[in-house]
């Protein structure tokens, strides 16, 4: 393709928001109230359609995160706690409470807005555990975007969105965030987004780690694979501080086609065990003490629920079972009347389908491929490879301002939900050290950063410039692989295979390979160490410079081309916090074989920048604020 017929188009707004997931939705839900009262334009941008894009394209089960504060069961203090717990004792107070003490509404919204909750018979929501209810989820996306997009239309000209147009590289002036630069994955189109502020809301990353599903599955993983690394490549290449990058999620999910486990822990309240049958969590529980005090709390942490699960196949005690028939019979034991127990099973039976069909569909399909009834087979469960995912029970993300009432003094510098750069802001998996806000939560902080954004715009009203000749080197800058085909790809017969140039694919592969075998993939039980990381740090160095020789011959592969560039500074900045984090503390997500144990001086966010003007990385270590 002939990039000089590419034409240029550039998009002026107040509030620019990138991405089109929950917290994108929930942000052009809150800031269309805004914007109308102070006249001020809002521009929504996703690389997808909005109906199906993001975590949520195929639907959930459960809304993870609702506190019902109301019926007063529980507080906010009680959600910061379990957090942190979970996360090792790494994680923000101030944001998480914020988050937490907004998101009921949030929820209620959703259900006003068509979203069924299941309900018992006294009309009350359902809960699946303690912070989690029960929904019939398959168009959960759809009718969320579909209220974002009617709150935007409804702005008239101040309103708009743009679909399936991929955004590549933040626009920088001065000491500010001014806008995204990008392109359409349909037109010969390239994009600049000018905007006062500026809301990356583009998700997390899969795919940088070797997946577990290759050859004939390839593609598939637990965390769709449109989320490819922007949220993180934006904020960084900004030059803002990033924490907890070193804060992987790796999740356990029904083997092979990565069925959430939620609901069969928590509703159907069934035990995972070895192959003997064993519960490795009674059997191991000895082993928690060592991971005191977050390893005796209860819940047990996500992390280290793993890591026994990791001990045991170590062991040779695989495959790992979901007892999903224990767990059935002894909810229908429990019903003495023999008719009522009859019907009760066919509940649970519908129920335990429709708990993957809301959200996994493939994992439905592998049941009945196996002849699997769930009510009479175990199925097999496995740790995944690793994912960069904030909202649920990873951390990694933009370092960003906690509110003013509730943050101290270090975590406060003007806006909420602001990044250290001026007029950039970050929601959802996009920021980091506020986990399992999961997608109620991402649509509540989206809505919290989007009110912040639009209160900068009025604050910092001065219109201003971006040099056509800086539009002009971006637009090169982005398009360049499809120059890279078009000068070199006939120097072959088969377009992978050229000397001049490299595709996409193979460059996600290689990335893979690296992150696999020496960062602590799901190949080497997620076991890596500082030789290890330095070796695997000097191969991504050869991809950073082969990234230069990216090529793309169509739209679909500039954008493939681009997701791998985002991916590898996500896992760039992995690797590097990963080092500089001398312990272990989350064990069943990566375990340092040269620091094997949690130490007290670590108790502390590891934080990372890359310095835009040195090209260098910087580390700093963050005090954890109680
Ligand atoms: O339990 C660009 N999550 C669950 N949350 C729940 O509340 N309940 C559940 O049941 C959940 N389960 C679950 C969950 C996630 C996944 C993957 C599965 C199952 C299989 C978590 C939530 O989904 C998650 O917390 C939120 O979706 C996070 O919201 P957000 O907005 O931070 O991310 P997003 O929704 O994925 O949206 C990202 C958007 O960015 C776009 N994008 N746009 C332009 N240019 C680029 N370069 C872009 N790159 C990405 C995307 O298109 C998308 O619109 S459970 O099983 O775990
Ligand atoms: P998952 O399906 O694993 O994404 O889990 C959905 C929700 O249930 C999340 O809030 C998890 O933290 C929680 N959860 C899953 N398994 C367990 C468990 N065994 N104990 C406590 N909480 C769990």
């Amino acid at each position: 393709m002939n990039i000089d017929n590419f034409q240029t188009v550039v998009v002026e707004t107040d509030l620019l928001i990138l991405g089109g997931g929950m917290a994108a939705c929930g942000a052009a839900f809150e800031a269309s109230h805004w914007a109308r009262k102070n006249n001020l334009k809002v521009t929504l941008v996703d690389k997808a359609a909005m109906e199906r894009s993001g975590a949520v394209a195929m639907g959930l089960s459960a809304i993870n995160l609702y506190l019902g504060l109301k019926n007063g069961k529980n507080t906010v203090e009680d959600y910061v706690e379990y957090v942190k717990n979970d996360l090792m004792g790494i994680a923000r107070d101030d944001l998480v409470a914020n988050i937490a003490r907004h998101v009921d509404s949030t929820v209620h919204l959703f259900e006003k807005w068509g979203l069924p909750i299941w309900k018992d018979e006294e009309g009350n929501y359902v809960n699946e555990g303690r912070w989690q209810i029960m929904i019939h989820g398959e168009s959960y996306k759809s009718i969320v975007s579909e209220a974002a997009k009617s709150s935007l239309r409804e702005l008239g000209e101040n309103g708009q969105y743009f679909e399936r147009i991929f955004i590549a590289e933040p626009v920088l002036l001065g000491d500010r965030c001014v806008g995204a630069a990008g392109f359409s994955v349909r037109e010969n189109k390239f994009y600049l987004f000018k905007a006062k502020a500026v809301l990356d809301v583009m998700g997390g990353a899969v795919h940088i780690f070797r997946p577990r599903s290759v050859g004939e599955g390839l593609g598939r993983s637990w965390y769709p694979p449109f989320n490819s690394g922007a949220g993180a490549y934006f904020t960084l290449k900004s030059g803002a501080e990033m924490t907890c990058q070193e804060v992987r999620f790796v999740p356990v999910r029904f083997k092979d086609s990565y069925g959430p486990v939620g609901a069969w822990f928590l509703l159907f309240k069934s035990k995972a065990t070895n192959a003997k049958g064993e519960d490795y969590m009674e059997t191991r529980a000895s082993e928690l003490e060592k991971w005191a005090p977050y390893g005796t709390s209860k819940p047990t942490p996500a992390n280290l629920r793993n890591y026994l699960m990791l001990l045991e196949l170590e062991e040779g005690n695989g495959p790992i079972y979901m007892r999903t028939d224990d767990a059935i019979r002894k909810l229908v034991a429990e019903i003495p009347d023999e008719k009522e127990a009859k019907r009760k099973l066919k509940e649970l039976e519908s129920e335990a389908w429709e708990d993957f069909l809301d959200m996994t569909i493939s994992q439905a399909l592998n049941w009945a491929a196996h002849n699997i009834a769930p009510e009479e087979t175990p199925s097999e469960i496995a740790a995944c490879e690793p994912y960069f995912i904030s909202s649920h029970s990873g951390a990694s993300g933009a370092w960003v301002s906690g509110p003013e009432d509730l943050a101290p003094p270090q975590h406060f510098w003007g806006y909420c939900n602001m990044t250290t750069v001026k007029g950039l802001f970050a929601a959802g998996d996009a920021s980091g050290a506020s986990s399992h806000k999961f997608s109620s939560g991402s649509f509540t902080e989206g809505r919290i950063a989007a009110k912040s954004a639009l209160a900068f715009c009025v604050d910092h009203p001065e219109p201003f410039e971006v040099d056509p000749s800086i539009i002009e080197e971006i637009k090169q800058r982005i398009l360049k692989p499809l120059a890279v085909f078009e000068t070199h790809h006939s120097y072959t017969n088969d377009e992978d295979v050229n000397p001049n140039f490299i595709k996409p694919r193979m460059f996600m592969f290689r990335l893979q390979k690296i992150m696999d075998e020496y960062a602590g993939g799901a190949s080497v039980g997620f076991r890596t160490s500082r030789m290890l990381m330095e070796k695997g740090l000097e191969y991504l160095q050869f991809m950073k410079e082969d990234a230069d020789k990216l090529a793309a011959s169509d739209l679909h592969e500039l954008m493939r081309c681009w997701e791998n560039i985002h991916r590898l500074w996500q896992a760039e900045s992995h690797i590097r916090t990963m080092m500089f984090r001398e312990e272990t503390r989350w064990p069943g997500y990566y375990f340092r074989t040269d620091f094997p144990g949690m130490k007290d001086d670590w108790k502390a966010f590891a934080n990372c920048r890359w310095n835009p003007e040195t090209g260098e990385w910087e580390m700093v270590k963050r005090e954890v604020i109680e």
